[in-house]
């Protein structure tokens, strides 16, 4: 298959979707829902949809089902928010995000909170929304919602920041990193496939096989933004290069060299990839998007 066109394809339909579900303008609101627009269409690579999708294709086929669409795009909202919080002066005091000046900068502090506060929140209207009948069996709606609520909550990725930022200029072992890791950045991505695991009405084993071929690929998604981090170009990254160093915090090439993190990442690939040996040629486009985190260049 030709994973280019595929993912070109499944960004054009989050894209769309995103845009008919946001709250239309012509109101007072008008400047808020403009904010959580501005960074929701800011040119992030869909990541987490797409792999609710093709972690539900695995299970149904390759017939996308339009109904899945406004649950991969709840997704989205809560990475969006999460970045416009990540950016924040009180946080990571980024001036740039995917090219562009982040939120805070263009819509004020309280504004770019706000439309933090507005991503997340409307991601749970999104996913509760009940008019898709016959698209889960009974009691899926408030699965999707238990287990992206715990992946993105104290024990998840706000639990994450909340380690990491404690973290900031001191020395961590290799234990907290990757606990840090596993709630900031990989508990997302794992409950994206997972969200995707129960729209497929996967079987508990097939739900097991999914959830494990996430958890290597989250930590390879965040080793490679590790590795970007140190040998990405400032036009790839859409920031500045080198900001973990300039923090001095603690990353993988740190602790093991860019060769030694680049053996690692291509490891936890390929440990996605042998979890889906149970999966017919439906789980492809989960195959080839380990490989393309891998090779990405931002
Ligand atoms: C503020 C509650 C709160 C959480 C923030 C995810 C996160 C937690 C912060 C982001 C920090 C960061 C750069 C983590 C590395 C991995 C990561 C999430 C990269 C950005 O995701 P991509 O590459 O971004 O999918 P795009 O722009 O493509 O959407």
């Amino acid at each position: 298959m030709d994973i280019k066109t595929y993912l070109a394809n499944r960004r054009q339909l989050v894209d769309d979707t995103l845009t008919q579900l946001l709250p239309p303008p012509g109101n007072q609101l008008d400047r808020h829902v403009e904010s959580m627009n501005y960074s929701l269409q800011a040119g992030g690579k869909r990541v987490r949809p797409i792999l609710c999708m093709a972690a539900a294709e695995a299970l149904l086929g390759r017939e996308l089902d339009p109904r899945l669409l406004p649950v991969a795009c709840a997704l989205e909202c809560i990475h969006t928010y999460s970045l416009i919080h990540d950016d924040l002066p009180a946080m990571d005091n980024d001036a740039l995000r995917r090219g562009k000046p982040t939120n805070h900068t263009i819509y004020g502090e309280a504004g770019a909170i706000l439309a933090g506060d507005g991503l997340l929140t409307f991601a749970f209207e999104l996913l509760s929304r009940d008019d898709t009948p016959g698209l889960l069996p009974a009691g899926g709606r408030l699965r999707l919602i238990h287990l992206l609520a715990q992946a993105i909550g104290p024990l998840g990725m706000v639990g994450g920041q909340a380690l990491d930022m404690a973290a900031e200029d001191r020395p961590i072992s290799l234990a907290e990193l990757q606990m840090i890791h596993r709630c900031k950045t990989g508990a997302l991505i794992t409950a994206s496939v997972q969200t995707g695991a129960v729209l497929g009405q996967a079987s508990e084993a097939q739900f097991q096989a999914l959830t494990a071929y996430a958890g290597h690929l989250g930590l390879a998604f965040q080793i490679v933004d590790d590795l970007l981090n140190v040998e990405g170009t400032p036009e790839q990254l859409g920031k500045a290069a080198g900001s973990d160093a300039h923090h001095r915090k603690a990353t993988y090439p740190a602790l093991f060299g860019v060769d030694g993190t680049r053996k690692l990442a291509q490891e936890s690939v390929q440990a996605a990839i042998s979890e889906l040996v149970g999966f017919d040629r439906n789980a492809d486009p989960l195959r080839h998007l380990a490989e393309y985190i891998y090779r990405r260049t931002c």
